[in-house]
């Protein structure tokens, strides 16, 4: 990878945060526009939360299709060897995109973007890095997407833990050696139940510490076969097709029908079916009414809870992973995919600790201490999550033209005009931001449908000769009631997610991602462009 750190000072038209899918999308099209573009990366290399999140058994957990770019000079040599490809073969995926496009010559790694302040005399962000690096741009995109900062809860004497203690998304590259070691994983998200799974194969002893069980669905992993290749690949391109059109943007979308106007056997079938399909699809290709009916979630959860059930051997335990009365509706917190997670609990060496009966009282010099007793660790696993989706923006002291900076003005909630920008920061366009569809969109997608929005606005901008745009305040105002508006009927609130932006303490409760449904979303972005990008101000 090669890399020009002398550049400093430098002026270009586009400076892109994130060497993610959404950053790296960003670079290659405007460059390939003619535009001067850079993208400032913290990590040292590119792949985004793929170059963070390298802990034991990251995995993905759209189909391997789908998470990957769909053009086909780029798709067509291109293959995972699994349904859903590991962390390394991502990383490999990424290499693959660097070499096909020439990606790291313009990347700057290891430069953490710390400060950023709009010049309004030159229109222009002056965007200072960690590694002393400082550079201007006529537009700011971050893609840092909606994981970039861990959140590590205050949980008394962590600091105190004379073992191994690690972040998920903050895991050390040379790797940790879980085996037969007292291994503790806190939380339970989508990371726990990864890490859980090869926890329980390598380690001694597994705790785990679950404050609130995963819904989690039956993954369907498959190694591909040559001949499972060649059929992905004859229906790839009409996969990416359709995806504008489905609400997760990927290439299948919920039944047009409600769970409660099927008869109980249709119901009981069709979530059998869709069940054997593995994937996402018992979520987002379920019945048009789970996420929003309870009567309808109640059918979704039962059949799920007794999925569940069958795999467990203790029922207490099978209570605390899947409790009868659901603590909140299927699929309303981001569900996980697992293959062998139930199964772990059976396992003589994994010990389940339900956090909800035996809090967390500390964290000792040797071990975590509960209600229930201290339990002694070599190896203590944060799966706590992430400040989600604002987080990325306002780690960052962004100033914009009132002199306050993104988390001053965010500090009493979000708003953000079609999730891409917010007052106060012109030419500040942010990428799987908050309240665009982000966490509901399947990344690279959304990376490539929301970036195309993104480039050909600043295209239209620069080739007419305007240098500055603005989200006007009304507009943010009234995108943010019809987010909140969307979030009514459905069953969102029910869940302290980070959907929900209420999963960190403090901050406030609203729905950080467009809950409308991608289709919907182009539709308002298309109403604005074909205005003249009407809702912005723009000179
Ligand atoms: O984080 P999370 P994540 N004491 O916020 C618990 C994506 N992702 O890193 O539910 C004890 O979901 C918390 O408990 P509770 C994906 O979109 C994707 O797992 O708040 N526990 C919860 O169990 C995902 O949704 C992939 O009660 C505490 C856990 O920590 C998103 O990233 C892989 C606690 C945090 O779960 C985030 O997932 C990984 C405390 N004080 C991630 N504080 C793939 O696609 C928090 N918890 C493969």
């Amino acid at each position: 990878m090669s890399q020009t750190q002398s550049d400093t000072d430098e002026e270009l038209d586009v400076l892109v945060i994130g060497a993610g899918f959404a950053g790296i999308y960003q670079l290659d099209r405007l460059r390939s526009l003619g535009y001067s573009v850079k993208v400032y990366e913290a990590g040292s290399r590119i792949g985004g939360i793929w170059y963070w999140n390298c802990y034991p058994g990251a995995r993905v957990d759209s189909d391997g299709p789908m998470y990957q770019f769909s053009r086909e000079d780029l798709w067509k040599d291109w293959e995972y060897s699994e349904r859903f490809p590991d962390w390394r073969e991502v990383r490999r995926y990424f290499d693959y995109l660097d070499e096909k496009l020439d990606l790291s010559k313009d990347i700057r790694f290891d430069a953490r973007v710390t400060s950023a302040e709009f010049d309004e005399a030159r229109r222009q962000w002056v965007v200072r890095a960690g590694d002393g690096s400082t550079v201007r741009a006529t537009f700011l995109v971050p893609c840092t997407g909606f994981g970039s900062k861990p959140y590590v809860p205050p949980i008394p004497g962590l600091d105190a833990f004379r073992g191994e203690c690690h972040h998920t998304g903050l895991w050390p590259q040379s790797g940790v050696d879980l085996t037969g070691k007292r291994v503790g994983v806190i939380g339970t998200g989508a990371s726990g139940v990864q890490v859980v799974q090869e926890a329980a194969r390598d380690a001694a002893e597994l705790t785990v510490f679950q404050r609130t069980p995963n819904l989690a669905f039956r993954m369907g992993q498959q190694t591909l076969t040559p001949e499972q290749q060649k059929e992905i690949k004859e229906g790839q391109a009409a996969g990416y097709a359709i995806r504008t059109t489905t609400f997760g943007g990927f290439d299948y979308d919920f039944l047009p029908v409600s769970a409660l106007d099927v008869t109980p056997e249709e119901r009981e079938s069709t979530y059998e079916r869709l069940w054997g399909m593995g994937g996402f699809t018992f979520w987002l290709g379920t019945f048009q009414d789970v996420l929003f009916d309870t009567s309808a979630n109640d059918t979704a959860y039962e059949f799920w809870r007794k999925k569940v059930w069958e795999r467990i051997d203790d029922p207490a335990v099978a209570e605390q992973l899947a409790p009868v009365v659901p603590i909140h509706p299927l699929g309303v917190k981001r569900p996980s995919l697992e293959q062998n997670y139930y199964e772990a609990y059976n396992q003589d060496n994994v010990t389940l600790v339900d956090l909800r009966e035996s809090p967390i009282e500390e964290v000792t010099a040797t071990g975590v201490r509960t209600a229930a007793g201290e339990v002694e660790l070599d190896v203590l696993v944060l799966a706590t999550g992430f400040d989600s989706v604002t987080g990325g923006l306002t780690a960052m002291d962004i100033r914009g033209t009132g002199g306050i900076t993104m988390r001053e003005k965010w500090a009493d909630g979000v708003s953000a005009y079609l999730g891409v920008a917010t007052a106060g920061f012109p030419n500040l366009l942010f990428l799987y931001g908050p309240q665009s569809p982000s966490g509901f969109c399947n990344g690279p997608t959304c990376a490539e449908i929301q970036g195309e929005l993104v480039v050909r606005m600043i295209d239209d901008l620069l080739r007419s000769g305007r240098t500055r745009v603005e989200a006007e305040v009304d507009a943010e105002n009234a995108w943010r009631e019809h987010v909140a508006e969307l979030v009514v009927p459905s069953l969102f609130d029910r869940a302290d997610s980070w959907y929900m932006g209420a999963n960190i303490p403090g901050k406030v409760r609203q729905m950080l991602n467009y809950p409308g449904g991608l289709p919907t979303y182009l539709t308002k972005w298309e109403e604005s462009a074909a205005k003249d990008y009407a809702g912005f101000t723009i000179t």
